[in-house]
């Protein structure tokens, strides 16, 4: 796999919308402009490839990219987002609760930023990839923007804050600069190739 031919597949709105053709998925989840897209797009090695529907307002939709037809990114819908409906929140966490119900996930990517505390969403979201069992990364995003004496403060709190078990990875990462990158589709590879 080395990540030539990206198509984008499907948008689900329910469970029925998954694709039936089964490939290991890779699952990356994160709160609304933590760069989600920006990561991917960057694993990808492209400027504006995961771009798709998470804009408040926007239905919300399970993303579905193929990767050299060997296995699925899957872009979870975004969390967060301050003016949202409650009635979208509980789209959002049925699409949610349906989707890793459905037990299809190979390996979590939980973008995180890294510099802030983890939201209380964000706690949320690792206790389900946690739970669901699937092997799971943590990406702190926006390396760039910290300061050197952050580094290792910040990666503290968010192992800490999300209750991460010690073989837990958390990869700093910049989508901006490049960072982290090797060490994520080294993951990447490996969930695909089990
Ligand atoms: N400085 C910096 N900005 C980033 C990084 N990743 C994403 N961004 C910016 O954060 C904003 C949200 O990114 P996007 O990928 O659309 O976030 P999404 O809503 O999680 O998909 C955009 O303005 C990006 O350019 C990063 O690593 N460093
Ligand atoms: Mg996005």
């Amino acid at each position: 796999m080395n990540f030539q031919k990206v198509e984008f597949l499907i948008s689900a709105a329910s469970p029925a919308g998954f694709p039936k053709n089964r490939l290991p998925e890779i699952a990356f989840a994160g709160k609304s402009n933590v760069g989600k897209s920006s990561v991917i797009n960057r694993i990808l090695n492209r400027k504006n490839f995961a771009r798709v529907g998470d804009k408040p307002g926007k239905t919300i939709h399970v993303n579905y990219f193929t990767i050299d037809q060997k296995c699925y990114f899957v872009d979870l819908p975004g969390y967060g987002f301050a003016k949202v409906s409650q009635a979208e929140k509980d789209r959002w966490g049925k699409l949610m609760e349906d989707y890793f119900a459905a037990g299809r996930i190979d390996l979590g990517v939980l973008i995180v930023d890294y510099r802030h505390p983890p939201t209380q969403n964000d706690v949320t979201m690792a206790r389900w990839f946690l739970d669901s069992g699937c092997p799971f990364v943590v990406v702190a995003n926006k390396m760039d923007k910290l300061k050197k004496s952050e580094l290792a403060p910040n990666l503290k709190t968010i192992r800490e804050d999300l209750e991460l078990p010690e073989q837990c990875p958390v990869i700093p990462f910049s989508a901006e600069k490049g960072n982290g990158r090797d060490e994520l589709i080294r993951l990447i590879l490996d969930a695909v190739e089990q």
